[in-house]
């Protein structure tokens, strides 16, 4: 059965599940899939299909989180956990690449690679830090000989190399080790660290038991770490916490701070990695800096049922703040959804969403987020309509882009919702009710959106569409990005994604953008609200043979008050 597949199963059966996970992994506590017999497969090249035109990926073989993304002197420089050597995990090593606008890429050579007593059997997920001196420095987990998980450092080896090409690991590694009491196989992803009171801070993502736990340790030099008495935050039933980012937001306005901001004119963000699910939850809440304790809002709850940053493929996120642009942004990484033979004939797995600026919303409850303006720069021909009527059963052709890699940006608006169908308050699960009432499903307010990836006569096609329900005092609004039309090839992993949308429909707008490359669909609702990533491989609606439409399958006439869509250019991608 499908890794991700078997994993919706388990969440009832969850902790059953995480040894399962374990046992796939050949032992080793981290929950990617190890397969053996191809981790060290060269690349095959055939046609490249599904190949990603503006996404982030390195020009084969197998990739997965984002590590230490961070500005530096004018560069951005972005690491990722790679496997030099096939299309599936393993060998793992920290490739870098640097961009002056994380749109175009130049490939380096790999920053750290297993060589050392500290790090020999891995080198593993971590982030940077840029000292107050200027001065980078990244922390990473090393895996030793015994397979034990504990905390690196490494410093660019030339800081006058604008690349900062090499780098060092120093022989007082490691500089956190798992002390007793520490699960030394669940204890790893170590964050950038944040200043506070003549002390850095840093969290290590841990279990204890099926708890999750945030680590947290300080240090007057970077050096020499100490565990504090309490974590930061931990939760019950939650399974091991990987790459944990912990972060402050403005309580107005988008600008994004520097870590080590505290006061009251701002919230702070937890994420963690839910090893056991594969989804990255956050919560909002408050840092109680005194008492080196986060509190999560009571809006916001741990665990399976929170928050996530995207309901659908996208893990193992980071953020980091760049101080050029005052923002701050989020990496991450987009797995595959087809099978194993197929990365291995495709010589490549996985790739990074593309990055996005993230904020508060105004109602504090929630973060919006919004792809980085430089993507705008790759826009080429464009499409535009105003005020065009979708009624019952219509699907009208976006034509004149390349609907395989494009960018759509619609506003529609809702003449009435006095008919939006009744919530019923058990549906609680999204994803499950988007698969009950599907884009076929007719409705009164919807279905209504985007055909995207679509064939010519809809063989296949991955509908992102809102539904409206009318609660007792609400309306309640779902996004879906379904994948089970998306291809005629069996063996997908092919998900109805969903979530739902925190809005107000007193202006009876709901705008949706989406960016369409090839094997990936990522949608953001609500001006950046609820945002889903989806992965689909199809056979007909491939390149010049892919379309686009709007369409609308519930009674009411929804309009297109505005469509802007655009062909994308291909950046420098790595070459
Ligand atoms: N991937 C890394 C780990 C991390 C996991 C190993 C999350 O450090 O916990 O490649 O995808």
């Amino acid at each position: 059965m499908e890794v991700t597949k078997l994993l919706s199963l388990c969440i009832l059966i969850t902790f059953l599940c995480v040894d399962i996970i374990n046992l796939n992994n050949g032992g080793v506590q981290a929950s990617h899939k190890v397969f053996p017999q191809f981790q060290s497969l060269t690349a095959v090249s055939i046609r490249q299909i599904h190949r990603t035109g503006y996404h982030f990926q390195p020009p084969k073989n197998w990739i997965n989180d984002p590590n230490a993304p961070m500005y530096y002197n004018g560069i951005y420089h972005f690491f990722y956990q790679y496997n030099p050597k096939g299309a599936v995990w393993g060998n793992i090593v920290w490739a870098h690449s640097v961009s002056k606008d994380m749109i175009n890429w130049e490939a380096l050579e790999p920053a750290l690679y297993p060589s050392q007593h500290f790090d020999i059997n891995g080198c593993w997920s971590g982030s940077a830090t840029v000292l107050p001196s200027n001065k980078p420095i990244i922390l990473y987990t090393g895996l030793d000989p015994k397979d034990r998980q504990i905390q690196n450092y490494a410093v660019p080896a030339n800081l006058s190399d604008p690349y900062l090409r090499k780098w060092i690991k120093p022989g007082n590694n490691p500089v956190v080790d798992p002390e007793q009491g520490v699960n030394a196989s669940a204890f790893r992803d170590p964050t950038t660290a944040w200043w506070l009171n003549g002390h850095w801070r840093m969290l290590v993502g841990s279990k204890r038991s099926h708890r999750g736990v945030a680590y947290l340790y300080r240090s007057r030099d970077f050096i020499y770490w100490t565990k504090a008495k309490h974590p930061l935050h931990s939760a019950p039933h939650t399974g091991m916490w990987e790459c944990p980012d912990f972060y402050p937001v403005l309580l107005s306005g988008k600008e994004g701070l520097d870590l080590s901001v505290v006061g009251k004119h701002v919230k702070h963000v937890l994420k963690v990695s839910l090893d056991v699910t594969r989804y990255d939850y956050y919560t909002v809440g408050t840092y109680l800096s005194d008492k080196d304790r986060y509190v999560p809002d009571n809006t916001s709850v741990d665990g399976w049922a929170g928050l996530r940053y995207d309901y659908g493929n996208f893990y193992a996120s980071k953020t980091f703040f760049d101080p050029a642009k005052k923002r701050r942004i989020l990496w991450g990484w987009v797995n595959e959804s087809d099978t194993t033979e197929d990365d291995v004939k495709k010589g490549w797995a996985g790739l990074q969403a593309i990055p996005r600026t993230v904020w508060l919303d105004p109602n504090q409850r929630q973060l919006m987020q919004w792809p980085i303006e430089e993507l705008e720069t790759l826009r080429g021909k464009t499409v535009k309509w105003s005020h065009r009527q979708l009624k019952t059963g219509e699907h009208i052709e976006v034509k004149g882009i390349t609907a395989a890699q494009a960018d759509v940006d619609v506003i529609f608006h809702i003449p009435s919702l006095d008919k939006a169908e009744p919530f019923d308050h058990s549906w609680t699960d999204a994803q499950e009710l988007c698969a009950r009432k599907g884009s076929k499903v007719k409705g009164e307010v919807g279905p209504f959106g985007l055909l995207t990836l679509a064939s010519k006569n809809l063989e296949e096609y991955t509908p992102v569409f809102f539904r409206v329900f009318q609660a007792s005092k609400k309306h309640v609004v779902l996004l879906c990005s379904d994948a089970r039309s998306s291809s005629l090839k069996d063996g997908l992993y092919k998900p109805s994604f969903a979530g739902f949308v925190d809005v107000d429909l007193a202006d009876k707008k709901l705008s949706l953008r989406t960016l369409i490359d090839h094997s990936v669909v990522e949608s953001f609702g609500a001006g950046g609200k609820t945002c889903i990533t989806s992965r689909v491989y199809p056979t007909l609606a491939v390149l010049d043979n892919a379309h686009l439409y709007a369409f609308n399958h519930g009674t009411e006439t929804i309009n297109v008050e505005n469509l802007n869509a655009w062909s994308m250019r291909k950046p420098r991608m790595n070459t």
